[in-house]
């Protein structure tokens, strides 16, 4: 409905200034070595990669805290950077798929679909909510905080100043959720944002939990979506080289189901991956997550079971 043509673009991100594990950085690398463009293009997609993002000119040096904020200026310039390449691709008809890297990114890629579609709603896959504000934060890593930058909670820091929080809370919706910090659940409440934690998925089932969400954030089935899937929604038994795995969490097919009913609606505008870090966890678990990985966005971009 919103793309003209299959024509994807992949957006690789080798980054992990938004937390404190090495090797974030290298999902992407894995991503693709595993073969990630011949397994869209042999969906039927066209499939442009323009090489890893190398961040020219963006330095993590001489970066100090601002307040408990750790890595804000290399935090805040490369999600910019990555707003302005996602906007250009969604701009050129093309989806794109970026990968991660850390979620702080998704300050970059969410302000990307919003620069073109101020409508779009996002379904954010995770184990965590990653809405903690400047205030609400404990531990001043930002990959748990993009979306209270997205939507304006929080006192403003100035070097976030480009990100232009218009994200409204009736436009985004969780699915995964099982490691809530206090400050942020109270946050959800504050906000009437709608959230299904790994309680709901038992209770109700998969289908039914993506069905309630999606009749949340898109009860027309009418709006662009922005999907973002953080690896770590998934069980560590499922997808185990992540930085914060926590046990409980969806199964392989949960974690495709949502791909594909999200396919199904035609509506899918953007998809992250992130959070996929291959030097945590043996070479198996690494080829494990990184091939889970690439199925999770095969489903998102049409690979049917039958
Ligand atoms: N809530 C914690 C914090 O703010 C942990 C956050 C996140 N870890 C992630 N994000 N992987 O999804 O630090
Ligand atoms: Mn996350
Ligand atoms: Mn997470
Ligand atoms: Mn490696």
């Amino acid at each position: 409905q919103f793309l003209a043509e299959k024509k994807c673009a992949i957006v690789a991100c080798p980054f992990s200034g938004g937390q404190p594990k090495a090797g974030v950085d290298e999902g992407p690398m894995h991503l693709l070595e595993a073969g990630l463009v011949s397994q869209l293009e042999g969906l039927g997609w066209k499939v442009s990669f323009d090489g890893h993002h190398q961040f020219e000119g963006i330095s993590a040096a001489d970066d100090p805290p601002i307040g408990i904020l750790k890595n804000p200026r290399f935090v805040s310039r490369v999600s910019e950077f990555v707003a302005n390449v996602v906007g250009k691709h969604i701009a050129n008809g093309e989806l794109p798929v970026t990968l991660g890297g850390d979620h702080s990114l998704a300050m970059g890629t969410i302000s990307g679909t919003l620069s073109k579609y101020p409508e779009a709603c996002v379904i954010w896959i995770d184990a965590h909510t990653d809405i903690n504000t400047v205030e609400s934060t404990e531990s001043g890593n930002i990959h748990g905080m993009p979306v209270s930058f997205l939507m304006g909670l929080g006192s403003k820091v100035e070097e976030f100043s480009w990100v232009k929080s218009i994200l409204k809370p009736e436009n985004l919706v969780y699915i995964g959720l099982r490691d809530v910090d206090s400050g942020e659940k109270k946050i959800l409440r504050d906000n009437n944002i709608k959230a299904f934690s790994m309680h709901e998925v038992d209770k109700y089932g998969i289908g039914k939990v993506v069905e309630m969400a999606l009749d949340h954030v898109n009860p027309d089935r009418n709006k662009p979506i922005h999907l973002s899937f953080d690896v770590d929604a998934l069980d560590p038994s499922v997808a185990p080289s992540t930085g914060t795995p926590v046990r409980g969490g969806l199964t392989f097919r949960e974690g495709h189901y949502i791909c594909e009913a999200i396919y199904e609606t035609g509506l899918l505008v953007a998809m992250d991956l992130m959070e996929v870090n291959p030097s945590l966890a043996d070479a198996v678990s690494v080829a494990q997550t990184v091939a889970v990985g690439c199925s999770l966005l095969r489903s998102a971009l049409g690979e049917t079971l039958l």
